[in-house]
C-alpha cells in the first residue's frame, strides 16, 4: 500500500469505467458535521450512541432522541459541502458507470451536486411516522433566525403523524435495523461489478454496510483508501490515501484527468 498521493490511484480512476465511492462521517468531518468515533469531536465520545441510535432508546425517551436529531439536522442545515463532496460530484460527472453509495444521514453530498446517492442509513431530513412508514410525515423547518440555539441533549418532543397521531421517528437506521433492502442490494451490486472503490472517511467497523469495501476487493476491482487514520479497512485497501477528504480528493480528481488528457 502506498500511503502518499501516487500517481497510481490518479491513473486507475482516470482509466475506471465502473467507480464506486463510498463515503463515512469523515466526508462531512471538514463541514463541521462531528464525526462518530473521533476521540474530540465524535458523537460516540460525548453520547452513549448506542443509548441514543437505537428504537429502543427512542421509545424509552422519545423527547431526548428527537431533541438529539434535531440537534444534528440544524447543524448540517448550517452546514456547506467541501471540497471533498464537490470532489466526489465531479467524479459522479465524469464517470457515467459511477455510484455514490453513503452511510451518512446528511444531504451534504446532493447539496454538491451529486446526482444520484444511495443512503445505506437512510436520512435526517426523512422523518417518518413510527407505526406507519409509509404515512407522510413533515416536521416543521427551523426558521431563519430561529431563536431556540439546540444544544446537545435538549429534550423535544417528536411531531405526531398527521394520519394516525403515532409519534414521528427520525428516518435513520438504527442499530438492531435492517438496512434498507433496496438500497443495501444496490450497493453490493454496484461494489461487485466495479473497476475502482473509493472508499473516504469510514472506519469501517459498522456491518453490513462496512462489507461494501470488502465486496469490492473480493470482486477484484482496486479499493483506494482516503483517511487520515489507520483502519480496518487497510487490510483491502490497495492504496492508502494518508490524509483528509477535503485535502486529498481534489487533488486526485485533478491529476487522474490531467493524466488522462496527456495520454
Ligand atoms: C443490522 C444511522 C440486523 C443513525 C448508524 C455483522 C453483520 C450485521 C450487523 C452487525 C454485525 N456485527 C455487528 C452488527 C450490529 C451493528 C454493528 O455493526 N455494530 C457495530 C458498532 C459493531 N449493525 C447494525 O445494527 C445494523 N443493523 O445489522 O440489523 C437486522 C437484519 C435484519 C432484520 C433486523 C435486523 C445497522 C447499522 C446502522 C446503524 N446506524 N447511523 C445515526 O446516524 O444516528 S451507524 C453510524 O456509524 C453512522 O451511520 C455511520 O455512518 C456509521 C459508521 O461510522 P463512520 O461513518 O465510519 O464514522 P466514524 O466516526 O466511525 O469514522 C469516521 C472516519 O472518518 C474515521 O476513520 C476518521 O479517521 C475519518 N475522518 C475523520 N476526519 C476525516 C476523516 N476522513 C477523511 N477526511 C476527514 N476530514
Amino acid at each position: 500500500m502506498e500511503s502518499v498521493l501516487p500517481h497510481r490511484a490518479a491513473r486507475f480512476l482516470g482509466d475506471a469505467r465502473r467507480v464506486v465511492i463510498f463515503t463515512g462521517a469523515g466526508i462531512s468531518a471538514e463541514s463541521g458535521v462531528p464525526t462518530f468515533r473521533d476521540d474530540l469531536t465524535g458523537l460516540w465520545a460525548r453520547f452513549d450512541v448506542q443509548r441514543l441510535a437505537t428504537p429502543e432508546a427512542f421509545h424509552a425517551d422519545p423527547d431526548l432522541v428527537w431533541g438529539w436529531y434535531e440537534w444534528r439536522r440544524r447543524r448540517v442545515r448550517r452546514a456547506e459541502p467541501n471540497p471533498g463532496h464537490l470532489a466526489i460530484a465531479t467524479i459522479e460527472a465524469r464517470v457515467p458507470g459511477s455510484t455514490v453509495i453513503t452511510q451518512n444521514v446528511d444531504d451534504l453530498h446532493e447539496r454538491a451536486g451529486t446526482g444520484a446517492v444511495i443512503h445505506l442509513h437512510g436520512s435526517l431530513f426523512a422523518p417518518r411516522c413510527v407505526t406507519v412508514a409509509a404515512h407522510p410525515a413533515t416536521f416543521q423547518d427551523p426558521q431563519d433566525g430561529d431563536a431556540v440555539e439546540l444544544h446537545e441533549g435538549r429534550r423535544i418532543p417528536p411531531p405526531r403523524c398527521a394520519s394516525c397521531a403515532a409519534l414521528v421517528r427520525p428516518g435513520v437506521v438504527w442499530f438492531g435495523e435492517a438496512l434498507p433492502e433496496a438500497a443495501l442490494t444496490a450497493a453490493v451490486e454496484a461494489a461487485a461489478t466495479c473497476d475502482v472503490l473509493l472508499t473516504v472517511g469510514t472506519s469501517g467497523v459498522v456491518y453490513p454496510a462496512a462489507e461494501i469495501p470488502r465486496i469490492a476487493a473480493r470482486s477484484g476491482a482496486t479499493v483506494i483508501q482516503v483517511n487520515p487514520e489507520p483502519t480496518p479497512l487497510d487490510q483491502v485497501c490497495a492504496i492508502n490515501l494518508r490524509g483528509t477528504a477535503a485535502q486529498v480528493l481534489p487533488a486526485l480528481v485533478a491529476a487522474a484527468w490531467e493524466a488522462t488528457a496527456e495520454r
